[in-house]
Order: C-alpha cells, then sequence, then structure tokens
C-alpha cells in the first residue's frame, strides 16, 4: 500500500482525486466538492488505493466479522414504503407473527449478536418487544442484542406514549447493547417523501441515535442507495452522520445498503453501474473520518461484489446472519447465511486478516 501510495501521483489519473489525497494525509477534512468529485471520478482504481490506504491508516489489515442472527418477529407493518418487500398489512396471507417459543429457538450462545427488527406491528404492545429482549437475553447471555432501528423505537414511542429517552432507556434495562442502523434510507426530504412517506422523518431519526449515543447505546447508520437519489443526495446524507458523529461519538459502523427492487413498488427502478457501489463504499471511508468502521453489506451486495469491497474502504463484512429475510424477500441473489469458515476465506482470499468480533467490536479471534 505504501508503494502505491508514494507512487500514486503517477498512477492517478484524475487531478481532483491527486488533491483529495494530499488533503486526507494531511488530515484536512473532506468538504462537499471533494465528495462530488469523489462520485465523478473515472479513475475508480485510484479511489480504490485511497479509500483502502486509509482504512488501513485506521485498521492495518483487519477486516472484522461476527458470528450472528438476524430475527425478524413479525412481518405485519402498519405503514407500506415503496421500497419494502418484507412489510404486510394485518390480515394479508404473507402476514407472520412468531410466538416466543420459536424466537426463542432461533436463540443459542454460540451466537455473538442477535440482531432483532421487524414490522411496526399495529397491535402489539410495547411490553412485548421487551419482553423478546429480555428472554431472548435470558437464553443467550454471552450474546449482545442490536435490536430496533429508530422508525421502531419511533413507532415505540407513539404506542406506549412514553418520549423517546424513556423507550431507549426501557430497552438499554431489557437487555438491548446496540442500535442497528436500518430506517436511515435516505435523508434528503423530497426522496424520502417519495419512497417512504409517512416513515419517521431524516431529522427524528438522527434526533433518536443522538438521544441513543446521550444514553451510551451505541448504534450503526445505514444509507439505502441505488434507487431516486442523486449523488448530492448520498454526500447530504453521509454529511448529516459526520455532524452528528462529532457530537454524539456512538456511531460504530456505517453500512451502504444496495436497493433490490423485486417485489416492491419501485420495482421500474434500473440497476446502477458496479462503480457505484464502489464509489459510495469509498467514499464513506474517506469522508466519514469520524466512524470506525465502513461495512459491506454482502446480503445487498452479494458475496463477490462484497469481497471487492474490501478493497474499497470496507473494514467489516458484518456476518454468519443465517436466515435473511427483509431483503430476499425484495429478490436479494445472495445467500441467506455464511458459516463463520466462509468470512475466515472470503476476507483471507483478498488479503486481508479475518478478525472475529462481537456487536461491540471487541476482538475475539484474530484468523492469521
Ligand atoms: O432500513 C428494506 C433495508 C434495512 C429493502 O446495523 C431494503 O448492523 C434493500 O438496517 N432493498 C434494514 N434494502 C437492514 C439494516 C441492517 C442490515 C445489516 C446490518 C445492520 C446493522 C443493519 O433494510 C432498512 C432498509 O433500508 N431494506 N427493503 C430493499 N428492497
Amino acid at each position: 500500500m505504501e508503494k502505491l501510495l508514494n507512487n500514486f501521483e503517477n498512477l492517478c489519473t484524475d487531478q481532483n482525486l491527486i488533491r483529495i489525497k494530499n488533503k486526507i494525509f494531511n488530515n484536512n477534512r473532506l468538504d462537499f466538492q471533494d465528495a462530488k468529485d469523489i462520485m465523478e471520478t473515472r479513475d475508480i482504481n485510484s479511489l480504490g488505493i485511497l479509500a483502502s490506504a486509509k482504512k488501513e491508516e485506521l485498521h492495518g489489515k483487519k477486516v472484522y466479522f461476527v458470528v450472528n442472527r438476524h430475527i425478524n418477529p413479525s412481518n405485519v407493518c402498519a405503514i407500506s414504503c415503496k421500497f419494502c418487500a418484507f412489510g404486510k398489512p394485518k390480515g394479508h396471507s404473507d402476514a407472520y407473527e412468531m410466538s416466543m417459543k420459536k424466537i426463542l429457538s432461533l436463540v443459542s450462545n454460540e451466537l455473538k449478536e442477535i440482531h432483532i427488527v421487524g414490522g411496526l406491528h399495529p397491535d402489539w404492545k410495547f411490553e412485548k418487544y421487551l419482553e423478546i429482549v429480555r428472554e431472548v437475553s435470558a437464553k443467550a447471555p454471552d450474546a449482545h442484542i442490536k435490536a430496533f432501528t429508530a422508525v421502531e423505537i419511533d413507532w415505540f414511542s407513539q404506542i406506549s406514549g412514553k418520549n423517546v429517552p424513556d423507550v431507549i432507556s426501557s430497552l438499554i434495562n431489557a437487555g438491548v447493547d446496540a442500535l442497528p442502523g436500518g430506517g436511515a434510507e435516505i435523508f434528503a426530504p423530497e426522496v424520502r417523501r417519495k419512497i417512504c412517506t409517512p416513515k419517521t422523518t431524516g431529522d427524528s431519526w438522527l434526533d433518536i441515535h443522538r438521544e441513543a449515543h446521550k444514553q451510551g447505546l451505541p448504534s450503526n447508520a445505514t444509507i439505502l442507495y441505488g434507487h431516486l437519489e442523486s449523488n448530492d443526495d448520498v454526500i447530504d446524507h453521509i454529511n448529516r452522520l459526520r455532524k452528528l458523529q462529532d457530537e454524539s461519538k456512538g456511531f460504530f459502523a456505517f453500512i451502504p445498503v444496495l436497493f433490490q427492487p423485486y417485489n416492491t413498488r419501485l420495482s421500474k427502478i434500473k440497476p446502477f453501474p458496479f462503480s457505484y457501489d464502489l464509489k459510495v463504499h469509498a467514499l464513506a471511508r474517506l469522508y466519514l473520518d469520524n466512524f470506525p468502521y465502513i461495512k459491506a453489506y454482502w446480503i445487498t451486495l452479494g458475496e463477490k461484489a462484497a469481497q471487492v469491497a474490501l478493497h474499497y474502504g470496507v473494514s467489516d463484512a458484518d456476518g454468519t446472519i443465517v436466515s435473511e429475510k427483509i431483503i430476499h424477500d425484495a429478490g436479494a441473489k445472495s445467500e441467506i447465511g455464511h458459516t463463520r469458515d466462509f468470512f475466515i476465506k472470503m476476507i483471507k482470499d483478498a488479503g486481508y486478516l479475518p478478525v472475529e468480533r462481537d456487536a461491540l467490536y471487541n476482538e475475539l479471534n484474530i484468523y492469521e
């Protein structure tokens, strides 16, 4: 990497990237124009070199993964986002609700992270969600629970009459260790309105994460990309996250989530070129200088593209997941889960060092 960087000016065909390299390695923050230039570059290889160099400055050759599982207790949802194929109205033939017995049958103490999210169920009380967390936590005391997006927290506040700080403290008391990054979608109000009215606004999403961080609950952040957004919308989204992280310092990972159109009301959207995925990941690594980790979500990218993204600033490959449903309902072509050995091989074969982590990014095992 050092050799490539030393020779960067000779390799790189984009003067803007040369300017950006000098900014980054003189510890100057990137601004909106730099981000625009990154999104418009045609020198994708040089962009990968910059993003990898930044990633390696932070984590060396380490790429993290976790033995985790996703649990979606119900897909019944009171709202219907145009981009979503998972949520179903109550009474729909594909609607489901898991019993506590079923939920607990999915939990084992081998897991290091249990990711629980679902629809906004019109009848379930907030107490039911707390009970799920308590029971899962009792069955798998060694696993961290990463549960409920800001959109669900907003919903819990509405159904319980508690304010958001009280909802968050109740979740912490029940056993939630971190919040997942879902529900952020795209903050730009115009596009957000088109793809997910009447969902929690971007500002509310940010306020809920601000409050979580204030109470010591860490979280992740996502962007849903590859639909109606412009480059400016992507930059605006990550800029808002950088500002919040400066203030609250509670984010672990930023996760670009590639939109899957099948079975959704946005199914006519044409796929973007692969260079766009790589740019979004690289931009995230270079612009979000205060986020420790950028995650490649292999479920939406596909396993092969996720492996390539490791060379575009990514330091986290997510995890085993076991059984993914939200994105597969929208046609994702990836497997629904993978083994620990899969990640060890995938990361090693890309030239990096696999590190198994828990949900709070404590290192559990380094696979030399
Ligand atoms: O916010 C729903 C997305 C997200 C579609 O925090 C879709 O570690 C693509 O947040 N195409 C939930 N995406 C996923 C999520 C997540 C995933 C992995 C790790 C973490 C983490 C968080 O699923 C939603 C939404 O953006 N989603 N439908 C779709 N058709």
